[in-house]
C-alpha cells in the first residue's frame, strides 16, 4: 500500500463523539481522508483494541491505512497497518522490530535537534509541528509556524505531514512549505459534516 499523506485524520474520543467515532471516520474517508490514526490517551487496551478492530473492518477495501497512536501492543493485537509514536513514546528500533518491515511507522518531530536524530531507515514518515497552538493537545510543544515547518520539511529525510491547528484554508500553504499533507483532528472531528470538512481540504 503506497502511503498517501495528503489528508491524515487523527481521531479524538470526545471531538469525534458527536457523530460517533466510526461514523465520523467513514464520512471523512468518503470526503477524501487518506490515512486514519486512532488516538485515545485514556482508553484501556481492551477498549482500544475493540475500537481499532471496528475501524479496521470499516476501512477494509478503501486503501486507507489504519495507524495506531502510541500503543504498540494495540497495533500488534489488531494487525493495524501502522503505528505513530512521539518523542517520548519509546524506541523506534524496538517498534520497527516488533511491527516488522511492512508496517507504517511514523514519528513526531518538533525541532531541528530531533530531526537530526531521526533514524530514517526505520521510519516511513514524520509528523512536523505543531504549526499553530491548538486545544486538541494539551501539552503540545512550541508552535513552529509555516516558517518552522518549511525549515524542518526541507531538512527532513522522509515524507512529512504538518500538524497543529490546521484548517482547510491552510492546505495549500502546507504543501508550499514542503509537507505532503495536513494531519488534523478538530478540522474534521466534531464538525457538523465531517465528509464536507474533509472535502474542503481536498479542494484546496
Ligand atoms: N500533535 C501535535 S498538535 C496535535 C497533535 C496530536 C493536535 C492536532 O489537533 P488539531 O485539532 O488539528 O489542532
Ligand atoms: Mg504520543
Amino acid at each position: 500500500m503506497r502511503l498517501d499523506l495528503s489528508l491524515y485524520l487523527i481521531t479524538d474520543p470526545s471531538l469525534c463523539a458527536e457523530h460517533g467515532l466510526l461514523e465520523t471516520v467513514v464520512a471523512a474517508v468518503r470526503g477524501g481522508v487518506t490515512v486514519v490514526q486512532l488516538r485515545d490517551k485514556y482508553a484501556s487496551e481492551p477498549e482500544l483494541v475493540a475500537q481499532a478492530r471496528r475501524l479496521k473492518t470499516a476501512l477494509a477495501g478503501t486503501g486507507v491505512p489504519l495507524i495506531i497512536n502510541d500503543r504498540l501492543e494495540v497495533a500488534l493485537a489488531v494487525g493495524a497497518d501502522g503505528l505513530h509514536i512521539g518523542q517520548d513514546d519509546g524506541d523506534v528500533l524496538e517498534a520497527r522490530q516488533a511491527l516488522g518491515p511492512d508496517a507504517i511507522l511514523g514519528l513526531s518531530v518538533q525541532t531541528q535537534e530531533q530531526l537530526a536524530r531521526v533514524d530514517s531507515s526505520r521510519l516511513d514518515y514524520l509528523g512536523l509541528g505543531p504549526v499553530f497552538a491548538t486545544s486538541s493537545k494539551g501539552d503540545h510543544a512550541q508552535p513552529i509556524g509555516f516558517e518552522g515547518l518549511a525549515t524542518l520539511a526541507a531538512a527532513s529525510p522522509l515524507p512529512a505531514v504538518a500538524i497543529g491547528g490546521l484548517k482547510a484554508e491552510h492546505a495549500a500553504a502546507v504543501r508550499a512549505a514542503g509537507a505532503q499533507g495536513a494531519a488534523v483532528i478538530s478540522a474534521i472531528c466534531g464538525q457538523p459534516d465531517p465528509e464536507a470538512a474533509a472535502r474542503a481540504f481536498v479542494r484546496q
